[in-house]
């Protein structure tokens, strides 16, 4: 009985919350402003259940050297300075602890896991141990979808010729993956053609600038392309060495990221939806498919999920909760958040994706993490420190495009002229940042 006692008083409970979204999807923003409202609770209009107080905060020092820790007071630092957190360069996670008034008897425990969105597509390497199998998915995903056969064409050609160059191999990949860029594919595996570990992406340019300035894999030393099987039976000696850069990759760039995702008892999917209507309906179906690739992984019915759950045992029916969240909601006029038209289109572009995790429970929501705006009243402006012609940050009073009823069929890049704004939060580290809605999502995670 003693022992059951001081178990019960010793309960905690923990969660692990991963935050995605695409890159410049806001996610390090988010943890930021979310830790420092639990950090210093009571000062930032954050609202918990009826009255819920949280206390005993107290920050829980990493183990080990991966993920590596999540700078918070870095980035709290610079929103106050004025000044965006920069983007994401490796996957990090900050872990924390705190008491709810209204758990007697529990502490909860939180990590928060940020990564950069790129890494998504890595997800067929992280459920193949084998290169053999991945080649063979790899490619069966080319030639099964118009668009990815039409982008690795040359290269199909190439694979299925008798004797198979190692340099011209990797060339012509990496020209597959230049044109898939191009046109706004989600599939660019391995991601660290996109997304470097360095944090450079890949800069605009033509197919053969994009091929010659990026190595499809680790360096430009450890590259690796997909074989069918009939050209590994031909070229045992390439096959072989493919296999090696592949598994070192594997190990060192998808595994470690997987393995956390997997984790997640809560998933928060930020979606940027003043940047999806500003970029054109090329961004925004790119950004569709990103978030469609993901749950497709997450199904544990799906080909892959179910890879996933054989090799690397992942999804082990931990995931319960996926918060759908509209950020920057700052950036949109409150009059089209009183509307309801920004969680309208919200709902509309994630709602197959929710339906693909029956057995979780989903809910949608509207948030700034760091909200940066002012609405002026009466008319469709905001006054903001706009990111454009103003050196000198000062506020100034723009105007916001209003949002669609619906995504509309089709719409150019310009068409909703939307801007970014620089950060607005106190230099006092006491008050955290502004926040709409920020305190919702964490309602809904933390439960
Ligand atoms: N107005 C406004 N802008 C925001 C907010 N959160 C993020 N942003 C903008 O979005 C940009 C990207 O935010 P990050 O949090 O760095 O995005 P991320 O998803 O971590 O991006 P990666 O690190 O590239 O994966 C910022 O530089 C800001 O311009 C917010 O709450 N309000
Ligand atoms: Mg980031």
């Amino acid at each position: 009985m003693k022992s059951f006692m001081r178990n019960a008083l010793n309960l905690r409970q923990h969660n692990n919350v991963v935050v995605t979204g695409i890159a410049g999807g806001g996610k390090t923003v988010f943890i930021t402003s979310l830790v420092s409202h639990l950090m210093e609770f009571g000062q930032g209009h954050f609202h918990v259940g009826k009255g819920v107080d949280i206390t005993d905060f107290r920050e829980i020092p990493s183990r080990g050297d991966w993920p590596p820790y999540f700078t918070h007071s870095t980035f709290r630092e610079e929103l106050a300075r004025g000044r965006w957190p920069q983007k994401t360069m490796d996957c990090s996670q900050y872990t924390c602890q705190f008491r709810r008034s209204d758990w007697m008897l529990h502490t909860q425990r939180m990590s928060f896991f940020d990564f950069p969105g790129e890494r998504i597509a890595d997800a067929a390497i992280a459920a193949f141990n084998s290169y053999s199998q991945w080649s063979d998915h790899v490619l069966s995903h080319f030639s099964r979808h118009h668009d990815y056969a039409r982008a690795a064409g040359p290269y199909l050609e190439y694979i299925r010729g008798q004797k198979i160059e190692t340099q011209r191999l990797l060339a012509l990949y990496r020209e597959t993956l230049a044109r898939l860029i191009l046109a706004y594919k989600p599939l660019i595996t391995p991601s660290v053609f996109l997304l470097d570990q360095q944090g450079q992406t890949a800069a605009p340019g033509t197919v053969e600038e994009i091929a010659s300035s990026r190595p499809a894999g680790l360096t430009a030393g450890r590259q690796f392309a997909p074989l069918p099987e009939k050209a590994r039976r031909d070229n045992p000696e390439l096959a072989r060495k493919m296999s090696v850069e592949y598994r070192i990759y594997r190990k060192e760039v998808a595994l470690p990221v997987f393995e956390n995702i997997s984790q997640a008892g809560s998933l928060v999917v930020l979606v940027d939806i003043p940047s999806l209507l500003a970029g054109g309906v090329g961004r925004y179906n790119d950004n569709r498919q990103i978030l469609l690739d993901l749950f497709e992984i997450m199904r544990p019915r799906s080909d892959l999920g179910t890879l996933l759950l054989r090799y690397l045992k992942f999804w082990q029916k931990r995931l319960n909760r996926v918060a759908f969240v509209a950020a920057k909601a700052d950036l949109v006029h409150p009059m089209d958040i009183e509307n309801r038209r920004l969680i309208g289109l919200l709902r509309m572009m994630t709602e197959r994706a929710g339906k693909m995790l029956p057995q979780v429970k989903s809910e949608w929501f509207v948030c700034s993490a760091c909200h940066s705006t002012f609405p002026v009243s009466g008319v469709r402006r905001l006054k903001g420190k706009i990111a454009r012609d103003n050196p000198g940050r000062e506020f100034k009073e723009y105007s916001v495009p209003e949002l669609p009823v619906t995504w509309p069929e089709n719409w150019s890049a310009g068409d909703y002229p939307f801007f970014r704004v620089y950060p607005d939060a106190p230099e006092n580290y006491l008050i955290p940042p502004r926040h709409l809605g920020l305190d919702r999502v964490f309602e809904f995670i933390s439960s």
